[in-house]
């Protein structure tokens, strides 16, 4: 570690540095996330980006008496580090270790915990009213990205502005990227705020005049501003913040310390709500990760040099399976339309994309939209399928339910990432939506064993015509071999992969091999083990489990989600109300928010092992 950054663990240390230190400061930085991200894999090109501003915020802006907010907080290594924790940085991810993202629970530094977009401005807002109210004085800063600010819950706290605070500084992040590059009137609107080639020019000469005849007065540089302001309508019509109620400035080079604290401070100092538009380029100082941001954006572990991942690669994942399944049925099929919100690359969807231009969709980080987009598209004879990961269906319960599974619309929606996802911890594993949505009248719900059975369910859930959830986990499918000919299968029917009548052990999707393990561990103990592939957690086989309970002593349920309210749930459910007398033991996560870390490790934890489920059932048969 090279020497400024050696002299910074706290903000404070940070302000008694020269000026001319700040520069270096930010290389120090760079290269250590550059280093740790290498080995730990994360997001690594929104962190590149966000260096010279998080410096600038943390000379300007006294946390944690000060509040900074960042949206999603992928973008906040550098925070981090600058906020005593450069020390724990190589933990980044790692069970036990920090976390990618912003918690309450990690530091008194971070103000609000986050993971999933869109939240910051209202988070600020709330905080800033708090302030008024108890007449403090602290500043509170949100810094949000170009586009997270479209997610249609920045837009409800953008209205709220004028109603609900005094003061509030955002610093609009525009790398004009969101993982892939950005979409929607607003991307376009903030590239013509950042383009306009007269302003700018405009702009660029007379900042330089003030440069020089200012020095550092602040006086001068406030007259600028005010200036700027009124001129920069003459120039671009309006500025649609302004509208909302700020004081808009901008744009400005989000890579310039100087400049970004000349304008910090002028907002810091400002009485009103305050837009500071700051321009950033995603991967910078990082040759690959600049040339391709995209690909940068979360990754596993590389090498350095050659830009090359180290992490293992090889059977295709469950989002290439799905994603190559679909383009070949809307080869043959029309009508159908895959929806992504923002997540094009990683649920799969890329080729698609590039082969069916117009019957491709990304919507922009708007989960919400995009499940009625999907159902308006349904009534109209089209056969929509969204995919999102789990974590950000939770968004959608309510348009999943009153949009789409109330009028009953054949709407597919493809949960990738379902159950535990690793490193990126509990704001990203997908393990609520068994237990959220298996309730929904009209829904079918359902979990493939592997990539065949995943293209059969998509091509069954397509010819059903009703409402479908697969879900689906991260990861890839050893084995996995394209089938000339799909099948469908028999809705609401599970498959029986071993017969036995003494305990019955019922699996969901990749939870399988784990109830194969754990019969096997049962059968060498004496007892008579039926293994089932549940395929469905809505509607269940309720012929095959009542079937089955009039001989059996156990049922044992295995899933990637909750163990509670789930498909074990379910199943319990329905032997209780037969009056089973039987044992019924459930297994899952727990209703706690597991910890970031890699999944064997979590499974260890949280005893979802083979001798660990055997233990437990042996142990209820005894009791
Ligand atoms: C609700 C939700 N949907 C999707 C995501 C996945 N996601 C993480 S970062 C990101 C792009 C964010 O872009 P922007 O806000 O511009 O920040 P940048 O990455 O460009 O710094 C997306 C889509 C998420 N975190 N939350």
């Amino acid at each position: 570690m090279s020497s400024v950054l050696e002299k910074v663990n706290e903000p404070a240390d940070l302000k008694n540095l020269a000026k001319g230190d700040l520069n270096q400061l930010s290389e120090d930085v760079r290269a250590l996330i550059i280093d740790t991200v290498s080995k730990t894999g994360g997001h690594l090109a929104s962190n590149l980006g966000t260096v010279e501003l998080t410096i600038a915020l943390l000379r300007v802006f006294s946390p944690p008496a000060d509040k900074i907010l960042f949206d999603v907080s992928h973008q906040a290594y550098t925070y981090k580090i600058l906020t005593g924790r450069k020390d724990r940085f190589a933990t980044l991810r790692q069970y036990g270790g920090i976390s990618g993202f912003l918690s309450r629970k990690e530091s008194p530094y971070d103000a609000f915990g986050a993971g999933h977009s869109g939240t910051a401005l209202s988070a600020a807002l709330g905080m800033a009213a708090a302030r008024d109210e108890k007449g403090g004085h602290e500043h509170i800063v949100a810094v949000v990205g170009d586009a997270s600010l479209a997610c249609g819950v920045s837009f409800e706290a953008l209205n709220n502005v004028e109603a609900s605070a005094k003061r509030l500084i955002v610093i609009l992040n525009d790398n004009e990227m969101s993982i892939s590059a950005n979409v929607g009137a607003v991307s376009r609107y903030l590239g013509e705020l950042l383009a306009n080639p007269r302003y700018n020019r405009w702009k660029h000469s007379i900042e330089g005049v003030i440069k020089r005849l200012s020095g550092q007065s602040n006086t001068l540089r406030r007259i600028y501003y005010r200036l700027e302001e009124s001129i920069k309508n003459l120039f671009l019509k309006s500025v649609m913040f302004e509208e909302f109620g700020f004081r808009y400035i901008g744009p400005i080079d989000g890579h310039d310390i100087p400049r970004l604290v000349a304008a910090l401070e002028i907002a810091r100092d400002d009485a009103v709500p305050v837009l500071l538009h700051v321009s950033t380029q995603k991967g910078r100082g990082y040759e690959y990760a600049e040339k391709c941001p995209e690909s940068w954006h979360g990754i596993g572990s590389f090498d350095i040099e050659s830009g090359l991942t180290t992490a293992p690669s090889g059977a295709p994942s469950y989002s290439q399976i799905f994603g190559s399944t679909l383009e070949r049925l809307a080869a043959r099929d029309p009508s159908i339309v895959a929806i992504t919100a923002a997540m094009q690359s990683g649920t799969g969807l890329s080729s698609f994309a590039a082969r069916f231009p117009t019957r491709f969709h990304d919507v922009g980080i708007s989960e919400e939209h995009a499940v009625v987009f999907a159902a308006g598209l349904a009534t109209q004879g089209m056969s929509p399928v969204f995919a999102v990961y789990s974590t950000f269906s939770q968004r959608a319960m309510d348009y999943i339910l009153h949009d789409v599974c109330l009028q009953n619309l054949p709407v597919v929606i493809c949960l990738d990432r379902a159950g535990i996802v690793g490193d990126d911890g509990p704001t990203h594993h997908g393990i609520f939506d068994l237990a959220m949505m298996r309730s929904f009248p009209n829904l079918t719900m359902m979990q493939p064993a592997d990539g065949a059975e995943l293209a059969n369910m998509l091509y069954s859930a397509l010819l059903w015509k009703r409402p479908v959830v697969i879900r689906y986990p991260r990861g890839a499918c050893p084995g996995y071999v394209a089938s000339e000919q799909l099948e469908e299968i028999p809705r609401g029917r599970a498959h029986v992969l071993r017969a036995g009548w003494e305990i019955q052990i019922w699996a969901l999707g990749d939870m399988l091999p784990l109830a194969i393990a754990t019969a096997d561990r049962l059968v060498i103990k004496g007892y008579s083990v039926g293994v089932v592939n549940g395929r469905f957690a809505a509607p269940l086989d309720t012929d095959m489990i009542l079937f089955q309970s009039r001989l059996a002593r156990a049922f044992v349920t295995i899933e990637n989600g909750v163990a509670s309210g789930g498909f074990g749930s379910g199943i319990a459910e329905t032997l209780l109300d037969e009056g089973y007398q039987g044992r019924v033991i459930r297994n899952g996560w727990p209703v706690e928010f597991v910890p970031q870390g890699a999944p064997s490790i979590l499974m260890g934890k949280y005893g979802l092992t083979p001798d660990a489920i055997a233990d437990r059932v042996v142990n209820a048969l005894a009791g």
